[in-house]
């Protein structure tokens, strides 16, 4: 597939697809093949889109997997969060019943937030701390969605993954760091909260899995891992995003709320033209609020929605045979 400078579909390869996809990515991309969007009449009733004229073309899971397979789309921006994560048997914050929001009472803190506020963390590090212990790497292991991602990364097609997680899931399925933006932070650093020095985050994993708070070395402070609380400044990576999403020609975010913030106005960093694919169990941010003709949303487990896009790759073998193998290497860190 030939791309323009800016790494948009050039017409013969979105000529090279076929019937209805060939028509909508043409309209995605405009006749020149360049990046300016066009007007586009996407959207049947009840879809996404601006709708109302009679030429409706509306893209699903199946153009997407297309746009994928033949590579028209190269440069995949992925962005996800804690939704990825509770199939690993992590919950996440606002599932109504099993998120952490609900389930609060053994951390003993005032409200849902002041578990990742400096304020509160000062007063009494020990509820982090607990959430802490459940979350360290090494406890959890990666799913099949992480894997997918690790898949798009081997298949060369992903530009970059913002996470918000803190579970280093991301990291353990394989994906390299140079790949990954960690927008919250996570627990492979620490930094004193009184000397500001930096330490590895393993130096502390025996103390937080004691249930003891961690202490500076040379000045007693505590030591707080590098997870980004309310307030504090996202890590510098999170720059990266500026490049990343006008290099963007597919969008895909899964398993989150889109509720945090800078976090969640990612979702509307890449151009218009550029098709975004939602995979989670409600419809979230702009995909409720202001949808774009070129959206996508498969709602409902992140598992399978993930299993049903890998079979329109025509993946599932490729997919299975990496998590046999990489499991394989988990089983032989945990002997
Ligand atoms: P959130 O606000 O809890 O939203 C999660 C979203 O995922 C919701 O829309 C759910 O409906 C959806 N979801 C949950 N499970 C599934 C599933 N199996 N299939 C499909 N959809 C599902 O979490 P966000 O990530 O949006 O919020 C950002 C916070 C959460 C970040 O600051 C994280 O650090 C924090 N967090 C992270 C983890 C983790 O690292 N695993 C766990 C809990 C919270």
């Amino acid at each position: 597939m030939a791309l323009d400078p800016l790494g948009a579909v050039s017409l013969q390869s979105i000529m090279a697809l076929s019937g209805r996809l060939a028509l909508a990515a043409l309209r995605l991309w405009g006749p020149g093949g360049g990046r300016r969007p066009i007007s586009l009449s996407v959207g049947a009733p009840g879809s996404f889109g601006c709708g109302g004229n009679s030429e409706k073309v509306k893209l699903s899971l199946k153009d997407v997997a297309e746009l994928l397979r033949t590579r028209a789309c190269r440069r995949v921006v992925v962005m996800v969060g804690a939704g990825i994560s509770t199939p690993s048997g992590i919950p996440d914050f606002r599932s109504p019943g099993s998120g952490l929001y609900s389930n609060l009472q053994q951390y003993d803190i005032p409200y849902p937030e002041a578990i990742f506020e400096l304020g509160f963390f000062f007063h009494n590090p020990k509820p982090f701390f607990t959430l802490a212990k459940e979350l360290y790497p090494g406890r959890y292991r990666p799913n099949v969605t992480h894997y997918f991602l690790r898949l798009l990364h081997d298949k060369e097609l992903l530009l970059r993954l913002y996470t918000q997680n803190i579970d280093g899931l991301e990291r353990a399925s394989g994906i390299p760091a140079s790949k990954l933006v960690e927008a919250h932070g996570s627990f492979a650093s620490a930094t004193c909260t009184v000397c500001r020095r930096s330490f590895p985050g393993e130096d502390f994993r025996a103390d937080v899995m004691a249930d003891r708070v961690p202490c500076c070395p040379v000045c007693t402070g505590v030591v707080k891992p590098d997870i980004v609380f309310f307030g504090e400044p996202l890590p510098a990576r999170f720059l990266l995003h500026v490049a990343d999403f006008s290099l963007a020609d597919l969008l895909l975010i899964l398993g989150t709320s889109l509720e945090v913030e800078p976090f969640a106005s990612l979702s509307e960093a890449v151009p218009k033209s550029v098709p975004r694919l939602l995979i989670n169990r409600d419809l979230v941010g702009p995909f409720a609020y202001s949808p774009r003709s070129t959206d996508v949303a498969q709602l409902g487990d992140v598992v399978q929605s993930v299993e049903r896009l890998v079979d329109l790759l025509g993946w599932t073998q490729e997919l299975q045979d990496l998590i046999q193998r990489e499991t394989g290497k988990l089983d032989g860190q945990d002997r």
